[in-house]
């Protein structure tokens, strides 16, 4: 399999480039979960224990940030160990952050969007992550969309999530989705889950029950030239849901702190995330971290169902 872009500034790990060239499956991992989403040292247990996850169902994981200005499709151990003890000190890179993070030769954490432009140049077709980025609530006032969004309508990579937390707009984020074309598929589920907890009320587009369905629903989107992402809901499993109701009033007295302290723009999401952990006594961060063990143990065996799906040959 060819890379889709080649970028000169790209550096691929040895093992992510040769299962590649070699049509072998694949996982992309993001990092803005490990600097912003998490405290250290949680962060990289999960970042290192989901890369062996990946492992064990059969891919090749590929953790990717960008390091004095070098894209990176694949970590080590003592980088991603690096990125965890560094934290809020190392900037969260999206779409438009990644010129000026190459050009002066900076760390980045890479958010969904910045991981899957990443992921397109490595040639990387399946991305394990905890949640997609939003509409956020308030947005017609406040217009914050997040970029997320807009990658997700034109870049090639299926991106395994739980969903959209309330904290943000679920309702207009499926709609903005919906006018990219963006497909939301629910993985033997017909809602889409709200990350923390496994339904939201919406309904997806479309519910597939097992790995290989999905990767031909790829196959077949791809190969047809419909370019653009997909999203794959899927839901965090039981024992470690959290009531949908409490937590819903606990995204609200965050969303309320925020809107007090004057916290905007890219700042809004790991402000949120860090008061509702402090809130659920640490479950909150139980649960992100067991779902993101979920969502990487699905996209490797997805990636794998990938490898040798052809639907249209
Ligand atoms: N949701 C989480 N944890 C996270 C993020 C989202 O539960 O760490 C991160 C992801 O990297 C996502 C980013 O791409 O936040 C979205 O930020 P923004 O809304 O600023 O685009
Ligand atoms: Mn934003």
């Amino acid at each position: 399999m060819q890379p889709e872009h080649f970028s000169a500034c790209l550096d691929m790990q040895p093992d992510v480039r040769d299962a590649l060239a070699n049509n072998q499956a694949v996982v992309a991992l993001e990092s803005t979960i490990i600097c912003h989403g998490m405290p250290y040292p949680q962060n990289v247990e999960t970042a290192l224990q989901a890369e062996k996850i990946v492992r064990e169902n059969g891919a090749i994981p590929a953790t990717i940030a960008v390091l004095s200005g070098r894209l990176k499709a694949g970590l080590n151990g003592d980088e991603i160990d690096y990125l965890g003890k560094e934290g809020k000190r190392v900037t969260k890179a999206s779409r438009r952050d990644l010129p000026f993070i190459v050009s002066r030769h900076e760390d980045a954490a890479t958010t969904v969007a910045a991981t899957m432009i990443i992921a397109t140049m490595a040639g990387i077709k399946l991305f394990a992550t905890g949640g997609i980025g939003g509409v956020h609530r308030g947005a017609e006032q406040s217009m914050d969309i997040s970029a997320d969004l807009q990658e997700l309508a034109h870049s090639n990579v299926a991106v395994v999530c739980a969903g959209v937390k309330s904290i943000l707009d679920i309702g207009l984020t499926l709609e903005y989705l919906e006018t990219h074309g963006v497909p939301v598929i629910g993985y033997r589920t017909d809602t889409l889950p709200a990350f923390y907890s496994r339904s939201s009320g919406f309904p997806v587009d479309c519910m597939l029950e097992n790995p290989g369905d999905i990767a031909r629903m790829l196959r077949a989107k791809w190969e047809m030239g419909i370019d653009g992402g997909v999203v794959v809901a899927n839901p965090v499993p039981t024992e470690h849901a959290l009531d949908g109701g409490e937590i819903d009033g606990v995204i609200d007295e965050a969303l309320q702190q925020m809107r007090q302290s004057g916290v905007t723009g890219k700042d809004t999401t790991p402000f949120l995330l860090a008061r509702i952990a402090e809130k659920t006594g640490g479950r909150s961060l139980a649960a992100n971290i067991e779902l993101v063990y979920n969502n990487a143990r699905l996209a490797a065996k997805i990636a794998v169902e990938y490898s040798h799906a052809g639907i249209c040959r």
